[in-house]
């Protein structure tokens, strides 16, 4: 759904989000020699489902695309760059034309947004044909560039790999520490680190129309989520505030407020992923803000306007959208941190569990025990 507001001229004032399929997918290539842990890492940032559920389409003999629907990045995973020249040549080809096709269609959106290239940190090897690809894709195209340094065991001699690539060989790429997945080792486990990080430095340097799509693709990083479910919510109350997205509501009727805001709240459960449709997040909504409910958080709101006889005005409806979204948010974040991706994938059981979370943050917040 995507909700557009106009003014009495017909401007538009206001754009809501639109369902998840439309939001366009961020396009990433992941290359690297085979056991580096490509798999690994795309598995850790984006799930499982991804990759196991969601489709591998081979785009060419040395590419596979994932995607699944609802999960706004498509990963493009190289083989064989490990194996002779022929081979190598081959991926390096394969990934230019991808690259290429997607610079000239006619989608504007729909480009490479970043190369990951990743080094076992492990084996500390890195070969002359690596530095060659890498000063290849770098001079030819300008696409952000990631040196990901898998299964760094030992962060000083990940250190001095990343020292050896940036120092020795001269690349200008900017090189990240990764360990996706616990290590096991004799003298105790070593707990995996740095994929909040290839995920916060990525979202730095890709263009800004696919941000909230990786940001909701991605599993690992909480901060990025939460910053982005805030700006949804700061988007919606500067609207309301400006007596755009409603005018003066009378309190009787204030379930319109939240039918102005489902947009709102479908696009905070879209950040993280969750499939609830557009229905299904306005019966949650409105069956947990009923109107006392709304009218017991406008009491204990700081910031509740004026009131004119049974009327608020833009600024009462702006403190309450904040307020119900912000709770929203919560309830989204302990679902998506309490439950596993198989349960998320679920859909009636979410809208239950969202509903329940709610319902006692709600209750909590005005202070009366949950029934
Ligand atoms: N413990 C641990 N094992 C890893 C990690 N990354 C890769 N591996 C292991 O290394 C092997 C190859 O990884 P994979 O992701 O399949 O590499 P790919 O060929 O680059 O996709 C697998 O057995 C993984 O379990 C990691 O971060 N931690
Ligand atoms: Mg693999």
């Amino acid at each position: 759904m995507v909700r557009v507001l106009k003014d009495e001229d017909g401007n538009v004032i206001f754009e809501g989000s639109a369902e998840l399929e439309e939001i366009p997918k961020a396009n990433i290539i992941i290359t690297g020699k085979t056991g580096v842990g490509k798999s690994t890492l795309i598995n850790q940032i984006f799930g499982e489902a991804l990759s196991k559920v969601g489709t591998g389409r081979p785009v060419t003999q040395d590419v596979t695309q994932y995607t699944k629907p609802n999960i706004p990045v498509s990963i493009y995973d190289t083989i064989g760059l490990e194996l002779d020249k022929e081979r190598q040549e081959q991926t390096k080809s394969d990934m230019s034309g991808i690259i290429s096709d997607k610079i000239n269609n006619p989608d504007p959106v729909d480009l490479v947004h970043a190369i990951w290239y990743c080094v076992n940190a492990g084996s500390s090897r890195f070969e002359d044909f690596e530095a060659n690809f890498i000063r290849y894709f770098r001079s030819k195209f300008e696409i952000p560039f990631f040196v990901i340094l898998t299964q760094c065991t030992s962060r000083k001699k990940a250190a001095e790999l990343k020292g050896h690539i940036v120092k020795e060989r001269g690349l200008d790429v900017e090189v990240i520490l990764t360990l996706a997945e616990d290590y096991e080792t004799d003298a105790g486990n070593i707990t995996k680190f740095g994929l909040d990080e290839v995920v916060d430095a990525t979202v730095k340097r890709i263009p800004e129309f696919v941000e909230n799509s990786f940001i909701s693709a991605q599993r690992v990083n909480m901060k990025l989520k939460h910053e982005a479910a805030m700006g949804v919510i700061k988007k919606y109350v500067k609207a309301t505030g400006f007596g755009k997205l409603v005018r003066r509501i009378p309190l009787i009727n204030i379930g319109a407020a939240f039918d102005d805001a489902a947009a709102m709240f479908k696009a905070i459960g879209d950040i993280y992923g969750l499939d609830t449709n557009s229905g299904q997040v306005f019966t949650i909504v409105s069956e947990v803000f009923s109107k006392d409910t709304v009218w017991s958080i406008l009491k204990c709101t700081p910031v509740i306007g004026e009131f004119i006889g049974d009327e608020v005005n833009g600024t009462g409806i702006g403190s309450l959208i904040k307020e119900a979204g912000t709770m929203y948010c919560q309830a989204v974040e302990e679902v998506f941190r309490e439950n596993s991706q198989k349960e998320l994938e679920n859909v009636q059981y979410v809208v239950k569990k969202l509903k329940e979370h709610l319902r006692r943050i709600v209750n909590e917040r005005i202070g009366s025990s949950p029934d």
